[in-house]
């Protein structure tokens, strides 16, 4: 008998509605469902993905069963065992592990939000280890914590047709990177006669839709940014109404950006410095400007927050917070917020103090987190807690090698691939080589996998319901319910957790015996019931604009979450925690020691800027390199560099190149591109999913993975954000080709 059921696509986080046939059990079609919520013809038509949900519920490569390792770690040799007898021995072992070492002896790994965070959250808090790490201090959190204290609560940018004169893309492309409703609102935007300004240092198809492209020199976004409050204040573009009632320390501010002329940040930022005065009077005489920005500005080390500084400045001084068309203070969630969910309230003071990032990282940490929450509480309202004081995989990989300050001997893995998306994959090899325990829940043999000590098998979507929820920041939530029951002995995460929880004594902390109900559980205080939102595929309320001028207790407006209850031009809260009161542009990092330069120099090689990772699709980090026609059409990692560099260095597209820091080295195939010169992208995710998993080869990941060269070592003072971007690197042509051009050579 066939039914048809209502399911969600997960291959990206717009969760696309979906209808899926079931024939006992299996899915065997599926197509768009145009009644529910996410549901767009253009995204589906310009989607490449969904159609892989299909192939990939019953894939040969997916893993079905719990495997534990039988040969040494990495020989990639598996016996599979029941789920009872898996979840009894990781309970077993992890409880003498904190027996002899503590709780913190466990740590946790998380990637991009491919599933909700909160269940293995929650276990880590009930087990009493505060070490997660993960990409939260490159991913995020930086604009996060600059949003909150400066305005007392994250903003949303709200790009309103009509009423948004002025759009800033700053360091993010959703042409490759969202490719769903974002991206479509772009195009629509650029027809208009409001202004695009994009700043990027490569021309991405949305700089090539731009009135001003500013291809910013990597990492010197701060200087910009107070360069165009510099014009912003000289020219008298101030909104000086807000600023008047609303705004702490504006003349501090206007004294600090004096030096910031347009012509040094042409200079340093490598742009035009009529550019930046064009930009700067379009953002300042908009009726209502809005911003957005990505990893491009994320992923910068020890600049990262004072660029957010200065942006959020920038939107402050121009009267562009809280207002329609410009940006909402996000809202507060009707239904159980992330913070809840993850329970890191049970995490206990002595197991918090234990952090690694105590008094490394002072914002990025429990106490620091507890200082803001003073603050956003104010106002009703707390951020996620977990993801804002994941642990520094620099100070997590430390106590690795190390046992200093403790030893962290056991490791569990959700939903990410570390061995090629986290910095410096060489010493997270080691270290996670020496390990006692490592568990890895994922759908795939991954290289990452295949060094674990059980890999268990993870009910991915159609197999699971979902609740897509941001981070706890918004108070909308979409999804929809699972089709089909998992197939084979795969299992939701949610599940995994619960099961390990309650052989570990939490089993008041997972009432709820399936993800539905607790999905249902968090729902329930919006007064809506799990079953009508399956229908609907939706909650959603509305945001509120000048939410700060709402009366407060006394009568008066209730203004901003912040220690002075105004937007802190100036903050009075970052000293507290190794931050400075107005943004200050920091240095650049530099890999390539002068040896290394000098070598490829007389090699016939040259010293470049880098930056790694700008998104393409069709692939996703290290994901869907499994899919044949992904392949066929993208087979060769690359890196890109203006024509006139290629010229000035007399390569050629098509050339293999090897690409080094004094961490190591990977290769690539170069292909020219418009950007910036001097400067080079490099791909990042790429392995061989078809090949060995195991020793030596690691499905191809030595070859042409880029965070071969990177590293995590602390940049950022408060956070401990690393750097992806603005990355020094050596490049030189090599004669052998790569393995991914040889098999394009055979295919
Ligand atoms: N050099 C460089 N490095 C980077 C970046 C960069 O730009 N440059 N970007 C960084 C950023 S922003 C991020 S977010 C990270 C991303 O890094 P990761 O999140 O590690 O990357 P993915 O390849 O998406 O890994 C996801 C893994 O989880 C599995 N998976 C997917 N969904 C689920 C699920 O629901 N449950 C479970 N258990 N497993 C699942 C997939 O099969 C895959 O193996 O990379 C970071 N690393
Ligand atoms: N196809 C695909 N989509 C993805 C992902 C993926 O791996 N593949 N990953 C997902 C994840 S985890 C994330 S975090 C998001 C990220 O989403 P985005 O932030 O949109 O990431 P990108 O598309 O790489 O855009 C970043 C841009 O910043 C530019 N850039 C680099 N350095 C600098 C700099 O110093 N200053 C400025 N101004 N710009 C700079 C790059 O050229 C690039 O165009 O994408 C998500 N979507
Ligand atoms: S990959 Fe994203 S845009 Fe494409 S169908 Fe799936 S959820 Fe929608
Ligand atoms: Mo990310």
């Amino acid at each position: 008998m066939q039914e048809i059921k209502p399911t969600n696509c997960h291959y990206c986080g717009y969760c696309c509605a979906f209808l899926a046939t079931v024939e006992d059990g299996r899915v065997v079609d599926l197509r768009p469902d145009p009644t529910r919520y996410p549901y767009d013809e253009r995204i589906l038509a310009g989607c490449r993905r969904w159609r892989m949900n299909l192939a990939a519920l019953d894939g040969a490569d997916r893993i079905n069963h719990p495997l534990r390792r039988v040969g040494e770690r990495g020989a990639n040799q598996w016996e599979r065992v029941s789920w009872d007898e898996a979840l009894d021995d990781i309970a077993a072992r992890l409880r003498d592990l904190a027996a002899e070492h503590g709780p913190e002896t466990l740590a946790s790994a998380i990637g991009g939000p491919h599933a909700s965070f909160w269940p293995l959250h929650r276990f880590m808090n009930l087990f009493g280890s505060p070490n997660n790490m993960g990409i939260g201090q490159i991913c995020w959190n930086p604009r996060i914590w600059m949003d909150a204290l400066t305005f007392g609560w994250t903003v949303e940018a709200d790009i309103t047709p009509g009423l948004t004169e002025c759009l800033f893309i700053w360091g993010t492309n959703p042409a490759q990177s969202d490719n769903s409703a974002f991206w479509r609102a772009i195009i629509q935007f650029s027809k208009t006669e409001a202004s695009l300004v994009v700043i990027d240092p490569r021309r991405t198809q949305v700089a090539a839709l731009a009135d001003i492209w500013l291809p910013v020199r990597p990492g010197t976004d701060c200087t910009l940014a107070l360069a165009f409050i510099h014009v912003i204040v000289e020219e008298g573009l101030v909104d000086r109404a807000f600023v008047d009632e609303w705004c702490h320390g504006f003349e501090e501010l206007a004294e600090h950006v004096r030096p910031y002329t347009p012509a040094r940040a042409a200079e340093e930022c490598g742009v035009s410095e009529d550019d930046i005065v064009r930009a700067a009077r379009l953002f300042g005489s908009a009726q209502a400007a809005a911003l957005v920005s990505g990893r491009g500005i994320d992923q910068v080390g020890v600049n990262v927050a004072p660029t957010h500084r200065a942006i959020c400045c920038l939107r402050a001084i121009t009267g562009n917070v809280d207002k329609q068309g410009a940006c909402v203070l996000a809202e507060a969630s009707d239904f159980v917020p992330e913070v809840d969910m993850e329970m890191t309230d049970a995490l206990a003071a002595e197991h918090r103090a234990r952090c690694l990032n105590t008094q490394r990282t002072p914002l990025q940490c429990y106490e620091g987190y507890g200082k803001a929450r003073e603050l956003t509480e104010k106002l009703g309202r707390r951020l996620p807690e977990r993801y804002l004081t994941s642990a520094a995989p620099d100070l997590v990989l430390h106590a690795m090698e190390t046992g200093e300050p403790y030893p962290v001997r056991a490791l569990i893995v959700n939903a990410t691939n570390p061995l090629i998306t986290y910095a410096d994959t060489h010493r997270v090899f080691k270290a996670f080589m020496g390990l006692d325990l490592i568990v890895v829940l994922d759908y795939y043999m991954t290289p990452t996998a295949s060094i674990a000590d059980y890999v268990l098998p993870i009910a991915g979507a159609i197999e699971r319901p979902i609740f897509q929820v941001h981070g706890g920041v918004a108070n909308n939530g979409y999804g929809g319910p699972a089709a089909v029951a998992p197939y084979y002995e795969r299992r939701t995460d949610y599940e995994v957790f619960r099961e390990l929880g309650i052989r570990l004594g939490q089993a008041d902390a997972w009432p709820q015996e399936t993800l539905e109900d607790a999905f249902a559980a968090q729902l329930a205080p919006t007064g809506m019931d799990w079953e009508d939102y399956c229908r609907i595929g939706l909650y959603y309320q509305p945001p509120a604009y000048g939410k700060h001028l709402i009366p407060g207790p006394d009568g008066k407006p209730q203004g901003f979450a912040t220690t002075t209850g105004k937007v802190e031009l100036a903050s009075e809260f970052l000293p507290l925690v190794g931050g400075t009161r107005l943004p200050e542009p920091g240095g650049h990092l530099s890999l390539c020691s002068p040896e290394l330069v000098e070598r490829i120099q007389a090699e016939g090689g040259a010293h470049l800027r880098m930056i790694t990772g700008s998104r393409k699709q069709p692939y996703n980090a290290s994901m869907y390199f499994n899919n044949p026609e992904f392949r066929a059409k993208s087979p060769v990692p690359v890196v890109e560099m203006s024509e006139a560099t290629a010229r000035r260095l007399g390569l050629h597209p098509g050339d293999t190149v090897e690409v080094a820091t004094d961490q190591g080295s990977a290769r690539f195939e170069l292909a020219t591109a418009r950007m910036r010169d001097d400067l080079v992208n490099v791909d990042y995710g790429w392995w061989h999913p078809e090949w060995e998993p195991g020793a030596p080869e690691f499905g191809g990941m030595w070859e042409s993975n880029v965070n071969c060269l990177t590293t995590c070592e602390l940049a950022e003072p408060m956070i401990g954000t690393w750097s992806y971007n603005d990355i020094d690197c050596v490049i030189k042509r090599v004669d052998e080709p790569i393995s991914w051009q040889k098999e394009r050579q055979s295919n």
